[in-house]
């Protein structure tokens, strides 16, 4: 009886460890993806020197950025789940509206049999019940997901995260000036040379087969490349698009007329080093989209500013010492005309 009492314990006591573990593990991944890197003031140039694109990447100008935060990683599943157990009742829009967009390679055959082709994007389906954990549709799961970005979040759900943990969407200015890394002017984070192991996009054609030449097809977790500046930022470039706060402008038509857009930037898993389908990939980059989209595709990191106290701190630190202030006394002045008159005596008298 008491081996068997003994041995049900033992059984209980591993089974609650596994389950510590599995925490643990979450909670060290969670306070890893937290990290967030602090950018200077800063005048950069944004955009490139292509007239060719209409994006609005050209021409290239001079912004200025003030200090700020932003996070090193775009936020992930594990992040995102924290999100959902503190705010059970929020419903993300892709909720809401019961359907968002899932690129078709990664649903299964019985998903695709139940989901409506996309008509003006090629490879993509309308998928009823797709949402940030259930990410290719009703069946799916994040479970294998935790480290890879959130998606199918649209930007009203990443302003609610954001908002949530304290912070804000960056701009889209802060955002590219954090992928540059310090290079002004150049195409990628890391230089003006394409590398194939530092980003997550689309190889071969499009959509049939994804050569993944990187190794990836669709997501990938957020650390699966190596930083890609000299800032230490994670995932800028490829992966997902990541929305930004910028309001997005088509540049030949009126803005009245226009639907109320903001800037997402980095390009995705779907995108391409030269262009050849959908957007081509570099750092100035950019795209816009209305609000409540969401997509397999997307996804978001925050920003944020630095407090009050922080940046008076900084100001005092950053003053420079005042500059000794001479004071003219009258005795010294004296003292030295005294000094003086005595020299000149001496000369007198040696001559
Ligand atoms: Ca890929
Ligand atoms: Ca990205």
């Amino acid at each position: 009886m008491l081996i068997l009492i003994t041995t049900f314990l033992l059984i209980v006591q591993s089974a609650n460890n596994q389950v510590r573990n599995y925490d643990d593990v979450l909670n060290y991944f969670h306070s890893k993806y937290e990290s967030m890197v602090l950018l200077e003031n800063a005048v950069f140039q944004t955009g490139v020197n292509d007239p060719t694109s209409r994006n609005g990447e050209y021409p290239v100008h001079k912004v200025q950025v003030k200090a700020f935060y932003i996070d090193r990683y775009p936020i992930t599943n594990i992040q995102f789940r924290k999100f959902h157990q503190a705010k059970p009742h929020y419903e993300t829009e892709a909720e809401e509206v019961n359907f968002s967009y899932v690129f078709g390679q990664h649903m299964t055959p019985h998903q695709l049999s139940r989901s409506k082709p996309e008509e003006k994007q090629p490879g993509w389906y309308e998928v009823a019940g797709a949402q940030w954990n259930k990410p290719a549709g009703p069946f799916s799961t994040v479970r294998e997901l935790l480290s890879h970005p959130a998606v199918h979040v649209s930007y009203n759900d990443a302003f609610a995260y954001c908002s949530w943990a304290g912070k804000r969407l960056p701009t889209e200015h802060e955002w590219e000036f954090a992928a540059r890394g310090g290079l002004d002017g150049l195409l990628y984070p890391w230089g003006d040379r394409y590398l194939k192991m530092r980003m997550n996009l689309w190889q071969g054609k499009y959509p049939e087969e994804d050569k993944k030449y990187d190794d990836w097809a669709g997501t990938s977790p957020v650390d699966a490349f190596p930083a890609q500046n000299n800032y230490g930022m994670y995932d800028m470039l490829g992966n997902v698009w990541e929305w930004t706060s910028s309001l997005y402008f088509d540049r030949v038509i009126d803005r009245d007329t226009q639907p109320l857009r903001y800037v997402l930037k980095g390009g995705s898993f779907i995108d391409t080093r030269d262009g050849a389908y959908n957007y081509v990939v570099r750092t100035a980059n950019r795209k816009g989209k209305r609000p409540q989209y969401t997509s397999s595709n997307i996804g978001f990191r925050c920003a944020m500013d630095l407090s009050e106290e922080e940046t008076l701190a900084r100001l005092h630190a950053s003053t420079k010492p005042p500059r000794p202030v001479r004071f003219h006394k009258k005795s010294d002045m004296y003292q030295h005309r005294k000094e003086n008159e005595k020299k000149e005596d001496m000369e007198h008298f040696e001559l």
